[in-house]
């Protein structure tokens, strides 16, 4: 018997799939069609774990749906752009493009061998020129439908660099790369109209039955729809057209515990004021600076400057409030001014203890509460609380019930109308980089922002740039950016804005059906695969990818690029969890961590004998060398070893830990069904099939728990279930036809986990064709029973003994059989029972 070599049958069947074709996807009305897909990859340079384990899920269900009949789309490609391969090219003087091209070849290289069913004749990668010129048509076609504008915006300006952040490359209101203070500027920048959509894009959440509820919350409270009363406060002597101060709230109920109102420094009325306040300039100049994420505003301290402005409240003029310029309060939501409520409002309590203001409570926790609190009193809105100052009179009801009635109730007194608004600002999509898709637009003194025609795209990105200076290399490229205008044809400058790379993984599903059309999509292709049944990937793109592409679909199908019948572009999502490592650490002279990778370590010990820490597993990080090469797995153990191993131990969704133990006792476990296998294919063939029930039921609950296991991502119980029906078949004395059929139905059960293992046993034993497109096995729910249970026998109440008696066993007969035990005969003592209890297949009760 020739040993299991991993590294010569994987090879093998990888050209064998090739050659026959079978993951190409072509349309096909006969077969149900499925299309599965994996968050595609940023082309980094090396696969992970993370990808393995990503992968390998997407492949299950590729190769499962392919074996029980169903025409599989199940592509792969790159999302090229980005940051890094300009800081690479930053770092080392090398060109974006070589880099990624480099990084993508190299990838591939390294994932071919892992074996995915993927149809590579599909592959593209969004720096294609092939791809981002479709991107752009798709972009004038929504510039035209509207969904795209331009409008002045707030974006964080790295002086240093010379460059507009995005908000995670603020860190601590610094630039990440420079260092330097944080500015924020207001430039002219693109946006798409997402906002216009929040209410559809929030309603139509209830439709997505098969993504993680905590997906769809991440999305209900990102989109943020809130109702609220707008109103405004009389202005006392302000200045020229300033006589009100227009308001935005969600707790109108607290309207009677106002202190205080302030205004964003950005707003009109700041704005005005400023020009004639140095002290006030000042102030407002240095809360421009740091980040304008809603968490760096959140983080940063609380501070306001008093104008000496008073307002009156609406509900009684002699009651004046201070007016402030606030750094809390942002231009671009609600009204850009709000009234503080310190009593019900943590930030605003801080604001009001700082600057000496009162804290007027509206509701307290109970009757006799001390009104004098301590800090904000802020209940869940569902909870009834004690009013005591609101326009609800001196009751117990819900903020929920208070908000509403003080809604009803300012409307009806003319003081302001209940809204409704959303968190969910409009997209903008500008970046001031050079490694992304040119937005295709011109300027011209004569036509102002002109669309560039369709014929010339793609616009591409010009090859010679350099990244030795900071700034966007396509401002400062000689020609590029000199074009004639469109429409006049006039001397034109070109946009040199290119487009957030959340646009390019914003529509690539839907470009993957026809990927090399010469329009954005193909709508009998699309019509076809559309939508991806089956979307995998990192709980991480829970909000801004998934929420970015629910708006591209919806665009595509205004703009004519995909059919009504696509509305959403995930039927189903599923959110793995991560590969995590135990930590090896050491400290330096000076106590600093110092850290080791895995195969540096054995035993707890470096190869000079020192100890190392072991620091609890966590996420797989090159920071803290906690990593794993899955290239290092493959080439010792092979990739069905690898896939084998990310899938078993825990629940898709939950984080698996790799360990060396592991992945080698995934490695024995493969090589023993080898093994089992290889004995049975050698095995003489007996003259009679020769089934054995034991056998035979342990098949079928394997197909069945396997077959749901794989479609509700339960991996690990269906690779569970096939390590019993392995150790089931190993004992078997059945004859070899039965032992045959049995172990050509476990490889088919694994051929989704371990492919190429399944393909080598399939051919040992006889099988016919590629077992990648046999037929998937059907269990036969009659072959599944155990035929005989087991009951326990009490009497008065305790166990005294068992019987075995068939599954389906009239209760008489049972009764019959358990009055006749040993045990039961001697308490009766020769008498009658009191009364007999039978619970089919659980248990028989006896009172004597
Ligand atoms: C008074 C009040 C009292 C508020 C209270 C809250 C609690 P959500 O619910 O997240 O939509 N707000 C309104 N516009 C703002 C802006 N431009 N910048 C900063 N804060 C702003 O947030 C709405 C609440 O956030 C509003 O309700 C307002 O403060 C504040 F006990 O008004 B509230
Ligand atoms: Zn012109």
């Amino acid at each position: 018997m020739s040993r299991y070599s991993a590294a010569e049958i994987e090879a093998n069947w990888q050209k064998a799939w090739d050659e026959a074709g079978i993951f190409r996807a072509e349309p096909d009305p006969s077969r149900p069609k499925y299309y599965v897909l994996e968050m595609f990859p940023y082309p980094s340079g090396r696969i992970h774990m993370g990808h393995v384990r990503n992968y390998t899920m997407g492949d299950v269900i590729a190769r499962h749906k392919l074996a029980t009949g169903h025409n599989v789309l199940h592509p792969m490609g790159w999302d090229a752009f980005g940051m890094p391969a300009e800081n690479a090219a930053m770092a080392s003087g090398g060109h974006p493009k070589d880099w990624t091209y480099q990084n993508i070849a190299d990838m591939r290289a390294q994932m071919k061998p892992l074996g995915l069913s993927i149809d590579w004749s599909r592959e593209f990668a969004t720096c294609d020129p092939e791809y981002y010129g479709q991107q752009q048509a798709l972009f004038l076609d929504m510039l035209e439908a509207g969904l795209v504008y331009r409008k002045n915006a707030v974006v964080n300006w790295d002086p240093v660099d010379m460059t507009v952040l995005a908000n995670e490359q603020v860190e601590n209101g610094k630039g990440w790369r420079s260092g330097a203070e944080v500015e924020r500027r207001e430039l002219t920048q693109w946006f798409f109209a997402i906002s216009d959509m929040a209410e559809e894009l929030l309603e139509a959440l209830d439709t997505l039955d098969n993504w993680p509820a905590k997906v769809r919350l991440m999305q209900e409270n990102w989109i943020g729809k809130s109702r609220g009363l707008q109103f405004a406060f009389g202005l006392n002597d302000g200045p020229e057209n300033f006589d009100r101060i227009e308001v935005y709230t969600t707790r109108p109920d607290t309207l009677l515990g106002a202190s205080f109102v302030a205004v964003s420094p950005d707003h009109p009325l700041a704005k005005h004021l400023e020009k004639d306040n140095a002290d006030l300039a000042a102030f407002s100049a240095e809360c421009r600076k740091g980040g304008t994420t809603e968490e760096a505003m959140e983080k940063a301290e609380k501070r306001g400057y008093d104008t000496g402005l008073t307002v009156r409240h609406p509900f009684d003029t002699s009651w004046e409030l201070p007016v402030y310029v606030a750094n809390f309060v942002l231009m671009e939501y609600g009204t850009g001014a709000i009234f503080g409520c310190p009593a019900h409002d943590q930030r605003d309590f801080d604001f009001a203890t700082k600057y000496g203001l009162p804290i007027i409570p509206a509701f307290l926790p109970a009757e006799d509460a001390d009104p004098a609190l301590t800090e904000a009193f802020v209940p869940p809105k569902t909870e009834p609380v004690h009013y005591v100052s609101s326009f609800v009179g001196d009751t117990w009801q819900t903020g929920a019930e208070a908000i509403d009635a003080t809604i009803d109730f300012c409307e009806a007194n003319g003081v302001g109308q209940g809204v409704t608004k959303f968190r969910l600002r409009d997209w903008g999509l500008s970046r001031q980089r050079y490694w992304g898709c040119p937005i295709p637009v011109v300027h011209c003194d004569a036509c102002g922002v002109v669309p560039e025609k369709k014929e010339n795209l793609p616009i591409c990105l010009p090859d010679d740039v350099t990244f030795d200076i900071p700034g966007n290399p396509l401002d400062r490229h000689p020609t590029w950016r000199h074009t004639s205008c469109p429409a006049c044809g006039a001397d034109a400058r070109r946009e040199t804005d290119t487009m957030d790379t959340f646009v390019d993984s914003s529509w690539y599903y839907v470009r993957f059906t026809a990927p090399r059309a010469d329009t954005p999509t193909d709508l009998a292709a699309a019509d076809y695969w559309m939508n991806v049944d089956q979307y995998i990937g990192g709980v991480e793109h829970a909000i801004l990818h998934l929420l970015y592409s629910r708006f591209f679909a919806r665009a595509m199908k205004l703009t004519g690029h995909l059919p009504a019948s696509a509305v959403e572009p995930f039927n189903a999502l599923f959110t793995q969890g991560m590969v995590t490592h135990e930590i090896y650490q050491t400290k330096d002279t000076a106590g600093r961590p110092v850290y080791h990778l895995p195969e540096d370590v054995t035993d707890g010990r470096l190869a000079d004998g020192t100890e190392v820490e072991i620091v609890p597993s966590a996420k797989m990080s090159k920071s803290k060398k906690n990593v794993v090469d899955p290239i290092g797995i493959i080439d010792a153990y092979g990739a069905d070893t690898a896939r084998w191993f990310v899938l078993s131990d825990s629940p898709p969704e939950r984080d698996v830990e790799w360990t060396a133990a592991g992945a080698e006792a995934a490695h024995k476990h493969l090589a023993r069904v080898w093994r089992i296998a290889s004995e049975i294919a050698e095995g003489a063939v007996d003259a009679a099939p020769d089934a054995d029930d034991a056998l035979l039921r342990e098949m079928h609950k394997a197909i069945h728990d396997v077959s749901t296991g794989v479609e509700s991502f339960g991996f690990n119980a269906a690779i569970a279930r096939l390590y019993a029906f392995t150790g089931v078949l190993a004992k078997s004395e059945a004859g070899t036809q039965a032992k045959r059929e049995a172990a050509r139905t476990l490889a088919q059960l694994m051929s989704p986990m371990t492919p190429h293992l399944a393909e080598e046993l399939w051919q040992m034993l006889g099988g016919e064709g590629l077992i990648a497109t046999a037929p998937w096995p059907v269990a036969d729910p009659s072959m599944m029973k155990d035929d005989t249970v087991t009951l326990p026998v009490q009497i008065n109440g305790k166990r005294r003994t068992e019987i075995q008696v068939p599954q389906d066993m009239p209760k008489d007969e049972v009764e019959a059989i358990a009055l006749a035990t040993e045990a039961v005969q001697r308490a009766l003592d020769g008498g009658q029972p009191k009364k007999v209890i039978v619970v089919p297949g659980r248990i028989v009760n006896v009172v004597v």
